[in-house]
C-alpha cells in the first residue's frame, strides 16, 4: 500500500517507484515463460510483422523487442497482475474496481537494444478519464540509465494529451513531436529487479538505447478503472481481451 506522502507524490510528478514488489523465484519464473513463448513467437513471426516485433537495434541476428498481451495469453503474467500487493497500489491509484486493457513485454537486448521514442499512454488508449488508467512497469532486470530505463516528463501528466506522430516506415511507433517532446526535462527513473515504476496514462516517458552488456527486459501492465472506456484509440484493442483483475 502506498502511504498518503506517496500518493501525492504520484499527483504531482506523475510516476512513482516501488521497490522489492516482486520475488526473485517470481520473477526467474516470468522471465522463463518469456524464453518459452518468445521462442514460439519468433519462429511463427510473418515478414510483415518482423518489421513491428524485431529489434532494430541488433545487427545479424533476428531478436524480439516485445510481446503483446501477456496478462490475456499466460497464467504466469495473468498471476503477477493479480498480485494482492500491486493490485491494492494500482486501486489506490485510479480507484478501486480494475482490469488490465492492454499489457505488454518490453525485452531491451544488450549492446544494441532500440529506443522508445517519448510518448503518452492515453494517446495510444485514448481514454474517456484521463486519470483513470495506470501503468505498472515491472523490471525483470535491473533498469539502469546504461541498460535503458524509463525517462518521465515529471508533471506532464497534468498538460494536455498530444497529437503523436508516427515514421512512416514503422506507423505503430507513435511518439510525440520532438519540437514538443523536447521542451519537457526528462529525469531516468532506475528501478531494481522484482521492483515497479507506475505512471500515469498522459506522463510523457521515454526510454534509451541499451548500450550496456546486460539484458533489460520488462513487463508493462496497462490498468484502467471499469468504467473507463477507450473513446479514441489511436490502435485497436480487443475488450474481449480484458482481464478484469477486480469487481466492485
Ligand atoms: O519499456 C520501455 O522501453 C517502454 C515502456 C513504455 O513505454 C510503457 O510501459 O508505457
Amino acid at each position: 500500500m502506498f502511504t498518503q506522502a506517496k500518493i501525492q507524490e504520484f499527483k504531482e510528478r506523475g510516476h512513482l517507484t516501488l521497490p522489492g514488489l516482486f520475488s526473485s523465484s517470481e520473477i526467474d519464473a516470468a522471465i522463463q515463460d518469456i524464453h518459452s513463448w518468445g521462442n514460439l513467437i519468433l519462429e511463427n513471426l510473418s515478414e510483415r510483422d518482423k518489421a513491428w516485433y524485431l529489434d532494430r537495434g541488433v545487427k545479424n541476428a533476428e531478436v524480439l523487442r516485445k510481446l503483446d498481451m501477456p496478462v490475456f495469453q499466460r497464467d504466469v503474467f495473468r498471476n503477477l497482475a493479480h498480485k494482492k500487493n500491486l493490485v491494492s497500489c494500482v486501486e489506490q491509484l485510479i480507484g478501486k474496481g480494475v482490469s488490465v486493457y492492454f499489457s505488454q513485454i518490453f525485452l531491451k537486448p544488450p549492446e544494441g537494444g532500440g529506443p522508445k521514442p517519448v510518448h503518452q499512454d492515453n494517446f495510444y488508449f485514448g481514454p474517456d478519464d484521463p486519470n483513470g488508467m495506470v501503468t505498472v512497469w515491472i523490471a525483470l532486470d535491473e533498469a539502469t540509465t546504461e541498460n535503458g530505463c524509463l525517462y518521465f516528463g515529471e508533471g506532464t501528466q497534468d498538460g494536455d494529451v498530444i497529437k503523436h506522430i508516427a515514421p512512416p516506415d514503422e506507423p505503430y511507433n507513435l511518439q510525440i513531436p520532438p519540437e514538443t517532446a523536447i521542451k519537457a526535462p526528462m529525469t531516468p527513473a532506475p528501478v531494481p529487479r522484482g521492483g515497479v515504476s507506475f505512471h500515469h496514462g498522459s506522463t510523457f516517458h521515454q526510454s534509451s538505447s541499451n548500450t550496456s552488456t546486460k539484458w533489460r527486459r520488462a513487463a508493462a501492465f496497462h490498468y484502467a478503472r471499469n468504467d473507463v472506456r477507450l473513446v479514441t484509440p489511436a490502435l485497436p484493442y480487443d475488450e474481449s481481451q480484458y482481464v478484469v483483475v477486480t469487481s466492485i
